[in-house]
């Protein structure tokens, strides 16, 4: 786009006048990160609950719970039965990771972030923006209807592991509605992809050079590659999978001379990417944002970007120990177990410069600040246990237990959630124009980070103790059955932390009334978003961009608070 273009505010397209043209089929980026926020936050709740039915099934083996339970299945007669308790772990997992958590931190955070922090009007290409929003919905929508089937939603776990995911012609039309659902999820991130990718490459505003761009932009940049490399991996397998079930192919069947272990190195190769895909987003926007409520620029931001590089990187190299237990060679394991524990390096160097951004800083302990905090600490839990899964021998002993379920949950659902939530309380003013309550904030924080230790730590002790993983009934065990008192005690936990939620949901739709107006900076922060009205105009900025001048991340922008100065310098 010519600077001539710019300067007259033309930016492709103009604001649509009609309800349909503005917010359903929306092509301004700021709407269409509402969009996904919003869709996020439905399949969420949706989630959620499966959730809770899960640890209610696990507190409850035995008692038969009528109301909910003979709602959803009415031949049952009260509990989940073993297969129902299946179909639930299985959507659950789907859900939360491509429909809940994915939208979020990269559909909300690209959307919103990108375009406003690189001082563009908006992405590269808008119309493949709004495709990939309803591309997404699409497959959430089959998804959601695939409960409803006669034969009840895929089974077989969100890994989809052939045989468990249907054999030659299988008849279960839930797996098939898996499939096409996945599938129209990985086009809408792959859109998502190029888009984010075309538009930091081309669009950025005079001045931003790439070692300029915040660490979020750089997160998002990462998260996109990954998403362009590993998605199609995942895609294709997925389709070979559809052709296999309904043509009776073998790409995946022991008959044609083929093997099912095909199918779990396709998927890992992509599924080991995908923990990255959702917390570089996460590690960018934390970057960024520990270091304004710090009151410094970002400890080591060129190594904080060449970690995020070496991540991207690493990532592809250790699918691997996914399968020690598989029957993969030995020297496999021994080869992915070294390559696993390289990842170490890179993340350290994060921490050590998140730590680094702290000291000595001003700390502010705002909301926003607080879900960063909280992303550090559970993170770093789930880190440091993942090097007892990496390591081949433990791991033989501790896969398929509670030790798994607990560690991935601190990882990838835990810190992604509670790094979305930073990105919403952060983003909440410039989105909407108004503050969300403060102490709600905190108390919803403090809930939330008590009980997700609790769920998530006990959850691994008790994987420790022998408790198996996707199991609806530990009580046909003998020597599982001691651990249901702590058991049931997690499920109280969730209970507790689902209502937590409520508080923020109440904060959110009572502050957009309700919350005192928020200025263009209320957070103080440097980033090129907060120079523009809340929320920003369509087009983003005045007739004229905004330019970046001094160095990287302690650029300074014309007319924002900058007091985002060392603080060393300041005495
Ligand atoms: C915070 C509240 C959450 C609770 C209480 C919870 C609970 C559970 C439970 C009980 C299971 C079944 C474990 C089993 O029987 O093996 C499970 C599985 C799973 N969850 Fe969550 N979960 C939560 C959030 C999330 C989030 C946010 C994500 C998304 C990243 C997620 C991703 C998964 C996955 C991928 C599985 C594995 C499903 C499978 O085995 O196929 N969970 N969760
Ligand atoms: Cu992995």
């Amino acid at each position: 786009m010519s600077d001539a273009a710019q300067a007259h505010g033309h930016h492709g397209h103009h604001e649509p006048a009609s309800f349909v043209g503005k917010y359903i089929f929306a092509l301004d980026h700021k709407i269409i990160a509402v969009q996904f926020m919003l869709g996020g936050l439905f399949f969420l709740l949706v989630g959620g609950s499966m959730a809770l039915l899960l640890r209610w099934q696990l507190a409850n083996p035995f008692v038969p719970v009528p109301v909910i339970g003979t709602f959803l299945f009415p031949e049952t007669g009260g509990y989940l039965r073993p297969d129902d308790y299946n179909i639930m772990f299985t959507m659950h997992g789907t859900i939360m990771v491509f429909f809940a958590i994915t939208p979020l931190v990269i559909g909300m955070f690209g959307n919103f972030a990108i375009p406003l922090q690189i001082g563009a009007r908006d992405m590269a290409m808008p119309k493949v923006n709004m495709l990939s929003f309803w591309f997404y919905i699409l497959g959430g929508i089959i998804l959601l209807v695939s409960l409803f089937l006669p034969g009840g939603a895929s089974h077989s776990g969100w890994t989809a592991y052939p045989p468990l995911s249907g054999l030659v012609g299988s008849p279960d039309l839930g797996q098939t509605f898996w499939i096409l659902g996945l599938t129209l999820n990985g086009v809408s991130s792959l859109m998502g992809a190029f888009n984010y990718i075309s538009t930091v490459v081309m669009m950025r505003t005079k001045g931003l050079t790439a070692w300029r761009l915040p660490l979020t932009v750089w997160g998002l940049v990462f998260t996109s590659i990954l998403n362009l490399l590993f998605v199609p991996v995942v895609a294709a397998a997925l389709i070979l999978l559809l052709v296999d079930r309904t043509f009776g192919s073998q790409f995946f069947g022991a008959n044609g001379g083929s093997t099912p272990l095909l199918f779990q190195h396709l998927f890992w190769f992509f599924g080991h990417p995908e923990v990255y895909i959702l917390i570089l987003p996460v590690w960018g926007l934390i970057s960024d944002l520990i270091a304004v409520f710090s009151r410094k620029p970002a400890f080591g931001y060129k190594a904080t970007v060449c970690s995020m590089l070496a991540i991207t990187a690493i990532s592809g190299i250790v699918w691997g120990h996914h399968m020690y237990t598989a029957g993969i060679s030995p020297t496999m394991g021994k080869v992915f177990m070294s390559l696993t524990m390289l990842v170490s390096i890179p993340s350290a160097i994060f921490f050590l410069n998140w730590l680094g951004t702290l000291w000595r800083g001003s700390i502010r302990y705002t909301t926003p600040m607080l879900f960063c905090l909280g992303v550090v600490l559970v993170f770093s839990l789930g880190g440091l246990t993942g090097i007892f899964n990496a390591a081949e021998m433990l791991d033989v002993f501790l896969h398929d237990t509670y030790f798994v379920v607990g560690h991935f949950h601190l990882t990838m659902a835990a810190s992604v959630l509670l790094g979305a939530f930073a990105g919403i309380y952060f983003w909440y003013p410039k989105m909407f124009g108004r503050r969300m309550n403060e102490t709600l904030g905190k108390i919803h924080f403090a809930i939330s980070i008590t009980t997700i230790l609790y769920i998530f730590i006990m959850m691994m002790i008790l994987g420790a103790h022998g408790m198996m993983r996707r199991l609806a009934d530990n009580s046909n065990y003998a020597f599982l059955k001691g651990l249901q008192p702590q058991v049931a005690n997690i499920s109280w936990a969730v209970l507790v932390l689902a209502c937590a939620q409520l508080i923020f949901v109440f904060n959110f739709l009572f502050s957009l009334k309700a919350g005192p107006k928020a200025g263009e900076n209320p957070w103080e922060a440097a980033t090129l978003e907060w120079t523009t009205p809340s929320p920003p105009p369509h087009g983003n900025f005045g007739p004229v961009l905004p330019e970046v001048y001094r160095g990287a991340h302690e650029y300074s922008v014309p007319g924002a608070a900058n007091d985002w100065v060392p603080q060393s310098q300041s005495g």
